[in-house]
């Protein structure tokens, strides 16, 4: 493990150019649960019960696709933990010039990464948009309809359905999104993975593009992931401790 801290911190030092990727895993320590460990999301409800088609299909889904979304997902308070401060460090120290996540919780934000080289991929629960005009709303005014079970938002402007901002199966990443997770991807010299399964595509495919144009790849993730065979340093730790340990390491080098 101590050999695998001290190379990591060694690339990072040597980078200039670090885009980081992350998936749930790097929240599960700030009381965020991932949707595929144990007592997971998708281990309590079925995957085909939030496809856009299901949204769209009748307002009795959308209503029962809302309950569960609130209860389960938005309006969660949350704090950025040691791994997300440390990313936000490596960004103030002009290393990381990417953070390219499949997280929709906000917290990569909060931890002070800024927001213009934070690339989302599955959008990002704060916001609503509407599918008539696209015109966004924070997620508070959820907050408000929660209260009456009945009402479901909709758009001020032209009426429309709500949707919280998030990618629903059988949608298309945002586009913007996922050009700019390519491209950095290209462009980096070292590839950081931290609490993601790589299971989901498109995402997934995002590493891959790193690897080829010659990036170093690093993953931490508490179990394997998909795409182990690529990575120059793979940690099976938690996201918050190794990251912790492995800015000490740097720190020292850069001494
Ligand atoms: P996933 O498939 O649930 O994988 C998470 C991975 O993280 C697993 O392999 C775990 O072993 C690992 N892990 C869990 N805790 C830690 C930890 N403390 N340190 C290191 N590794 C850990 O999640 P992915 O992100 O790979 O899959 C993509 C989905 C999950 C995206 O659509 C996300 O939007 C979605 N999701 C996001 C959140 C969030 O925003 N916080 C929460 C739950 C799910
Ligand atoms: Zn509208």
């Amino acid at each position: 493990m101590e050999n695998k801290i001290k190379k990591s911190a060694a690339l990072i030092k040597k980078a200039h150019n670090i885009a980081v990727f992350t998936g749930a895993g790097v929240s599960t320590e700030s009381g965020i649960p991932d949707f595929r460990s144990q007592g997971g999301f998708w281990t309590r409800f079925d995957p085909d019960d939030f496809t856009i088609d299901k949204f769209l299909s009748s307002v009795e889904t959308r209503k029962r696709m809302w309950k569960i979304l609130q209860e389960e997902v938005l309006l969660r308070e949350a704090e950025p933990n040691a791994a997300h401060l440390a990313i936000a460090e490596l960004e103030k120290m002009g290393k990381v010039k990417s953070v390219i996540t499949q997280n929709i919780d906000n917290l990569h934000q909060k931890a002070g990464n800024s927001p213009s080289i934070i690339f989302e991929l599955h959008g990002n629960m704060n916001w609503l948009i509407c599918l008539g005009c696209g015109r966004r709303y924070p997620v508070e005014l959820a907050k408000q309809c929660a209260t009456s079970a009945d009402d479901l938002p909709e758009c001020r402007s032209c009426y429309g359905i709500l949707k919280p901002d998030l990618t629903f199966f059988g949608e298309p990443l945002p586009e913007k999104a996922f050009l700019n997770a390519m491209l950095h991807a290209q462009e980096c010299d070292l590839f950081i993975v931290i609490g993601s399964s790589l299971l989901v595509y498109p995402a997934a495919d995002i590493p891959l593009y790193a690897k080829r144009a010659g990036a170093k790849i690093v993953i931490i993730n508490i179990s394997e992931t998909q795409q182990d065979e690529i990575a120059d340093v793979i940690i099976n730790q938690s996201a918050g401790k190794t990251m912790t340990r492995i800015m000490e390491r740097l720190k020292e080098l850069e001494k």
